[in-house]
């Protein structure tokens, strides 16, 4: 994989947050994408989001398939752990190692084409299992490494760069995720960071299987008049639901909000959500009424941005195995082996 290091000096002056890192810390190589990709500004939110959650680069592991969307983790985090998978295997990979270490914050970076394509099984089963995971699908409706050709999440009628119509079905992977029974779903744009960054922040402090579904055009091949996923069709297009400001557990509130247009959500860890409401009659917590709305408005061609869905209360992988606190990677030969005498007793109480 191509890469171009960044060099480490930077201005003296630069802001700091409470661990005395600065963003240079939670940047990576240099993007070797196409200038004005999409995915770039996904990078630079990811940035921006943990840098302001004060994460310890240390604890993040990023995860990610094939393609242009799944190359960024070489982009930002240059001081996580990283992993790049095989085209569509990310969520079996990224479920793997969560199950393995629970105490790592596990990021996984996919394209359309990785997650509603070669792998939009794996997609359906670490969402439907609760992963404890922030899944991001950078969306840009065409297979962008692979030179343009339609992916999944192409919509009926929209128009390659050569002018031929698609006449597929389209994916609507954040209404797949609902249904699946992910406990955080979410849409953007990579060219809202406003709404991005505080989704993205959110999403890493769920403590279950957070989905963040972002168009993110794709300059090269899908940028044109006719694309539904083109910088122009979405900023017509975009239905925002709700804008977001995301205070952890550890921030004082300090924000005043006009009642009647925000509602905030706590979730089991203490951390609020407060949704400043656009469309006054949508509820976040609702996963059937979140479901009417995004097919309502996707029959008109609007794209819904904003959070779709929270569960406040979700329960993740390792509360339905039951797992130990510890991370299983940290057990040793002693916690393993029970002894002879209680392997006794529990062959005993299965005869
Ligand atoms: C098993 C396998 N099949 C096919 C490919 C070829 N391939 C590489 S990237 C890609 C599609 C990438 O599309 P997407 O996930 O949408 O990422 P984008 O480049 O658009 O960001 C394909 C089909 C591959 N690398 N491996
Ligand atoms: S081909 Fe498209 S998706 Fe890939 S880097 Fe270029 S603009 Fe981005
Ligand atoms: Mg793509």
């Amino acid at each position: 994989m191509t890469y171009i290091v960044k060099p480490k000096f930077h201005h003296p002056a630069l802001p700091k947050n409470a661990l005395g890192y600065t963003h240079r810390d939670y940047e990576g190589s240099i993007s070797t994408l196409c200038a004005g990709c999409g995915h770039d500004s996904i990078s630079g939110a990811i940035i921006e989001a943990c840098f302001a959650l004060d994460i310890p680069p240390h604890r993040v592991a990023k995860l990610s398939g094939i393609g242009c969307s799944s190359k960024t983790p070489t982009y930002f985090l240059g001081n996580s752990h990283g992993f790049n998978s095989v085209h569509g295997r990310m969520p079996s990979v990224l479920t793997g190692a969560n199950l393995a270490n629970r105490d790592l914050i596990y990021l996984g970076v996919s394209g359309d084409g990785d997650s509603a394509s070669i792998g939009f099984g794996q997609f359906a089963h670490a969402l439907r299992r609760g992963v404890n995971m922030t899944y991001i699908v950078e969306n840009n409706g065409v297979y962008g490494l692979t030179k343009g050709q339609f992916s999944a999440t192409a919509d009926r009628g929209s128009k390659s760069k050569k002018g031929l119509a698609n006449s597929d079905n389209a994916i609507d992977l954040a209404a797949i995720a609902l249904q699946l029974g992910a406990t955080f779903v979410a849409r953007s744009f990579s060219g809202d960071k406003e709404q991005l960054v505080p989704l993205i922040k959110a999403a890493l402090e769920h403590q279950g299987a957070a989905f963040i579904d972002v168009i993110s055009p794709c300059v090269a091949f899908n940028n044109h008049a006719g694309s539904t996923k083109s910088f122009d069709y979405v900023r017509e297009h975009n239905e925002a639901v709700n804008r977001l400001d995301f205070m952890t557990a550890r921030a004082p509130i300090t924000v005043a909000y006009e009642p009647g247009s925000v509602e905030v959500v706590e979730q089991h860890d203490g951390s609020k959500l407060a949704l400043k409401k656009i469309a006054a009659d949508y509820d976040a917590r609702d996963r059937l009424g979140a479901m009417t709305f995004l097919q309502q408005h996707a029959a008109k061609g609007q794209i819904v941005t904003g959070l779709l869905y929270v569960d406040s209360e979700p329960e993740d992988l390792h509360y339905s195995f039951d797992t130990v606190d510890a991370p299983l990677n940290s057990l040793t030969e002693k916690d393993l082996c029970p002894g002879s005498a209680m392997l006794e007793k529990i062959n005993a109480s299965l005869r």
